[in-house]
């Protein structure tokens, strides 16, 4: 699914925290995660209270209008509990799945857990009792398509605050039914626009697009847009997605 990216990350990082220096970074350089050479990111290492200073000062990617909204394709997984799937080892089909989509997503819950003082799961109507943000957007994908359509979901931020984010918390990892898995820090998981979305063009969201509920982060590549979530789990190890082959950071 996803392609081989060479770089010598190892080279870049040490440039990275010599050009960046300074205090904070002192102690980190075992734990720093690779970064596959972008130097900005090197505080992917810092915790979220080392952190906290810098969230408000992010800016936004672009939004659209809704007459820029585009056709958008439904690629990798699109639907973890078809049938079709079953018995085939190179997919992994989702029993689990297929039951909460036969029954409208009522039981589907979301688990948030690890550095959270309030470990919790979150049913759809959780998520949508809390403020909604809908934003009209450019997805990209690793594979050279890009498309534009409208998202409307609850900021991860508000539910990290809900569950109570610690301070030691560096990165979100985000399991899917389809045994998809990926990591963002922290920078990303507080940026204004990374929602938790429900909504795609005012409806609800489709099962070939993620439903009940995908993560949207628009400061990344395609892959990170994690679709059917069943996990979020806040931590401070770094999980490296590069099993696939893909960077980890890919910002756009
Ligand atoms: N669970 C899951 N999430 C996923 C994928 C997937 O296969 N499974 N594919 C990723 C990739 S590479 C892209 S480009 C987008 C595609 O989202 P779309 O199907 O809504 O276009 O979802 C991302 N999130
Ligand atoms: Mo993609």
């Amino acid at each position: 699914m996803k392609k081989k990216y060479h770089i010598t990350r190892r080279k870049a990082i040490v440039a990275g925290l010599t050009s960046l220096g300074g205090i904070l970074l002192t102690g980190c350089v075992k734990k720093s995660p690779p970064t596959y050479g972008n130097l900005l990111r090197m505080g992917d290492a810092l915790t979220y209270a080392a952190h906290r200073a810098l969230l408000p000062g992010q800016s936004l990617v672009k939004e659209y209008q809704q007459s820029d909204i585009s056709a958008f394709p439904a690629t990798g997984t699109t639907n973890p509990g078809d049938p079709a799937r079953r018995g085939d080892h190179e997919v992994a089909y989702s029993e689990a799945y297929a039951r909460l989509h036969s029954g409208s997503f009522n039981d589907w819950r979301l688990q948030v857990e690890g550095r959270v003082a309030r470990p919790g799961a979150y049913s759809l109507a959780d998520l949508k009792g809390f403020s909604a943000r809908t934003q009209i957007t450019r997805h990209t994908c690793e594979e050279g398509w890009n498309a534009i359509a409208e998202w409307t979901g609850v900021p991860l931020r508000t539910v990290l605050n809900s569950a109570g984010i610690m301070t030691t918390a560096r990165y979100v990892n985000f399991y899917a039914y389809d045994g998809y898995m990926e990591s963002i820090d922290m920078l990303d998981a507080f940026h204004p626009q990374t929602i938790l979305a429900y909504g795609m063009n005012g409806q609800d969201l489709p099962v070939p697009h993620g439903a009940p509920v995908r993560l949207r982060v628009e400061t990344q590549i395609g892959y990170k847009s994690v679709k059917y979530l069943q996990r979020i789990v806040v931590t401070d190890e770094f999980v490296d997605t590069g099993d696939t082959g893909w960077a980890w950071y890919t910002g756009i």
